[in-house]
Parts: C-alpha cells; sequence; structure tokens
C-alpha cells in the first residue's frame, strides 16, 4: 500500500521551520515578509525536487502540479494544501503540515507507478492568517476578493497589502487575476492540526471536518477625551479605555450567554491613544473577533455587540464608532471529501470522528467554487498559536497517509 516517508516529511518541516524560527522554538513568518519570501523560493525548490509542475499565481498563491502544466478547466484538478504564513510567535506546524505533506503525498505518487486518472496539485495560500486580510490567497483564487478594497487593505499596524506585497514582488493590484476558472478544481481537502484538544482527549487519531466556523473581525473604536492623569478629577474624566475595557467585559458575557453554546469571542489588539501613562486616554481601539458555525447566530451576536458598544459609550458619555474589518461565512464541508477520507481511515485501520472546526481556514473559501474537506490530527494540549504548538510524529504521519489515500480516491 503506498505510504509517505515521514523522514523526508519532516526534514521538510524542519526546514520549513527555519525561516522566521524564534530562539526559544517557534516561528514568526508572516505573509510577505522577508522570511515568509525565503520560505517561498525554499518551497518552490522543493516542489521542482519532487518532480511537480510549479507556478506563481497573480495573488502570491504557490502550486505544484502533478500531471498538468497549470490549473486548467479541460482536465479539473484535485487540490490540497493550506499555507506557509504564520501568526507572530506561533507554532511550526500550523499550515506548514498542510503544505509539506501535501507535497509529501504528490512526491511520494510520483516516484511510486501509480497513475491517478485526474491530475493532482498542491497549493501553499498567500496570508491565510489574515494580516492584511482574512484567507487573502484562497479568497483570490476562489473569485470572492473585492478588487475595490484592495487598495485599503492593512495590517492593524497600518503597513497596507499594497505595500507589503510590492516588497515581496507583487503588484496587489493584480491579485483577482488568480480567480480560477469556473470548474477547475474537482475537489480540495487539506490536512491541518485542529488547534484544540477534541481528538486528543477523545483519544481518536483522526478528525474528519463537517463545517468550518465563520469569523467576524471589527474594529471597535471609543473616542473620550484626553486629559491631565493628575489633574483631571475622577468624575470629570471621558477615559476611552475604561469603556474598552467595559465593552470587552460585556461583549465576553453577551456572546457566552446567548451564542447558543459553540461561539466564541476575543479582543486580541488594544491600542490605546496618545499612549502615555499621564494622558488620560481620548482614544482606545479594539479588534473584536466572533466565531461559530452558524451563520445566523454570528449575524445576531454582531447586532447585538453593535448595540452593547453604543450603551456602553453612552453610559460614559462618549461616543463610539465600528468598522468592520473581515467576515468570513460559516462552511459545510462536502459530504463526498468526509466519505473519502473516512474510507481512506478505513483502508488504514484508523478510527475518525467527524467535527467542526472552530479555526477559520482557506478549504472554507474551496467549499465555495467545489467539493471541500478537511483532515485534522490531534494537537499536543490542543496548544496553537503559540510557539510550544506540536503534534507527535506518528500522528503526523498517520495525517499525512490518510492525506495521500484520501487524494487517490478523490482521483480515481
Ligand atoms: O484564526 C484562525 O482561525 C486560523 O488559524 N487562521
Ligand atoms: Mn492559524
Ligand atoms: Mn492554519
Amino acid at each position: 500500500m503506498l505510504a509517505v516517508s515521514l523522514p523526508r516529511l519532516k526534514d521538510r518541516l524542519l526546514a520549513l521551520a527555519r525561516f522566521g524560527a524564534l530562539p526559544g522554538g517557534g516561528v514568526t513568518r508572516m505573509c510577505w515578509s522577508p522570511p515568509h519570501e525565503q520560505a517561498r523560493a525554499w518551497l518552490l525548490g522543493e516542489l521542482k525536487t519532487a518532480g511537480l509542475t510549479t507556478w506563481v499565481d497573480p495573488a502570491g498563491n504557490v502550486f505544484g502540479g502533478l500531471g498538468l502544466p497549470r490549473v486548467s478547466i479541460d482536465a479539473p484538478v484535485i487540490l490540497t494544501g493550506s499555507h506557509i504564513d504564520t501568526v507572530p510567535e506561533g507554532g511550526i506546524l500550523d499550515g506548514a503540515l498542510g503544505v509539506i505533506a501535501g507535497l509529501e503525498c504528490l512526491h511520494a505518487i510520483r516516484e511510486s507507478t501509480t497513475r491517478p486518472p485526474r491530475p493532482l496539485a498542491v497549493a501553499a495560500w498567500s496570508d491565510e492568517e489574515g494580516r492584511y486580510g482574512s484567507l487573502f490567497g484562497s479568497r483570490a483564487f476562489c473569485g470572492r476578493l473585492d478588487a475595490a478594497a484592495i487598495a485599503t487593505m492593512a495590517a492593524v499596524d497600518g503597513d497596507r497589502l499594497v505595500d507589503a506585497m510590492g516588497r515581496a514582488g507583487f503588484d496587489a493590484r493584480r491579485a483577482p487575476e488568480a480567480a480560477a476558472p469556473r470548474g477547475s478544481v474537482a475537489a480540495y481537502v487539506e490536512l491541518h492540526i485542529e488547534q484544540g484538544a477534541r481528538l486528543e482527549e477523545a483519544g481518536l487519531p483522526i478528525g474528519v471536518v463537517d463545517s468550518i466556523v465563520g469569523v467576524r473581525r471589527t474594529r471597535v473604536v471609543f473616542h473620550g477625551q484626553a486629559d491631565h492623569a493628575g489633574t483631571t478629577p475622577m468624575e470629570r474624566r471621558r477615559d476611552a479605555f475604561l469603556a474598552a475595557a467595559d465593552y470587552a467585559l460585556k461583549a465576553r458575557d453577551l456572546v457566552v450567554g446567548r451564542g447558543g453554546g459553540r461561539a466564541v469571542t476575543n479582543v486580541g489588539v488594544v491600542h490605546v491613544h496618545p499612549g502615555a501613562s499621564n494622558i488620560v486616554p481620548g482614544r482606545a481601539e479594539l479588534v473584536h473577533e466572533m466565531r461559530d458555525p452558524d451563520p445566523d447566530v454570528l449575524e445576531r451576536l454582531a447586532r447585538d455587540c453593535e448595540a452593547l458598544a453604543g450603551e456602553v459609550a453612552a453610559a460614559r458619555g462618549i461616543t463610539v464608532e465600528l468598522r468592520p474589518l473581515s467576515a468570513t461565512l460559516p462552511a459545510p464541508c462536502a459530504p463526498r471529501v468526509q466519505a473519502a477520507i473516512e474510507a481512506a481511515c478505513a483502508s488504514l485501520g484508523l478510527a475518525s470522528q467527524r467535527l467542526y472546526s472552530a479555526a477559520g481556514h482557506d478549504a472554507q473559501n474551496l467549499a465555495g467554487v467545489t467539493d471541500s474537506g478537511m483532515i485534522f490530527i490531534p494537537s499536543r494540549g490542543g496548544r496553537s498559536h503559540r510557539v510550544d504548538e506540536m503534534s507527535d510524529w506518528d500522528a503526523i504521519e498517520r495525517g499525512a497517509n490518510v492525506l495521500l489515500h484520501t487524494l487517490l480516491r478523490l482521483a480515481a
């Protein structure tokens, strides 16, 4: 039975981990940054070593193809992949696992006598972590990029997408040209770490994803009044940070209380202005993120939080403005792909369980253009988006073999 080479898979994962490696472990490899662009060049070399046709599209997505010159409508491709960009101080597997395991699967197939009837390809999608705009590369590939928004897309620190892509040698305005022709992808399956603890706690080796959460990010800006931190009487202050803190605490309780049990929320970015210890904060900006597998729940919670922001501001005599940053739609995974994953597990004697993904993924964009699905492997302690994110190597090998036999089934 065809199998992946764990030594080769491990070597490539550890080699990729060197780009943006942090002294204490983990990586910072944001899309379009120098470490990311060095990793891109390295990946293109590895794809070529594996004997694949390689190309990069106008959105910076990297492809390796087996049995096809390009993604073309006349030969719908079975696609796998993930991303090589990371969050700041992230782990070495989030995204990288799906790209390197996909490469390994195509490499193993090419070395074998197996010749699937359909062509296969592996993709590394740009900026999955959404530093400049969520799921950017796969959104462009799936024709979901709003061309008019490109000029204003920026990271929370103000770095514009047009400039970041320019530094990496890309013209951001051309990104919409990456849209693949309708029907050019016959199916998509992505291997990813679960980034949570459900599989590990259930003692299960494989998760078959049945739906992927939607993620909404909103910039919430409270406008109070800067004042002297010593001479201004407490009752006269219009402290924007206290309003933001009040909102964040109440929004958490609102989402947990009214979300139906699967909704989660987080404020991971806070800016206080002017940002000196002896000035009462005049302005406080939050990036407020909410997630749920049900789009209607997400929509209702977003409206409730908007009303909450207004109430908090009014109670404190200040104003607030909400600017939506991004909103991905929750996506169901295709039964055909889930069935192919479960059949692959059965052929490998592996138990599996269906579960929803509480993380967002490129597969939710691919669900808009083809049958799309995901394979999860357990994360040690459920840890992810932190430098000690890791999975056992035998779990990695099992996941890659399930991916291999899922691809072969879909390509039959
Ligand atoms: O944030 C997420 O859900 C994913 O890791 N990009
Ligand atoms: Mn991630
Ligand atoms: Mn990821």
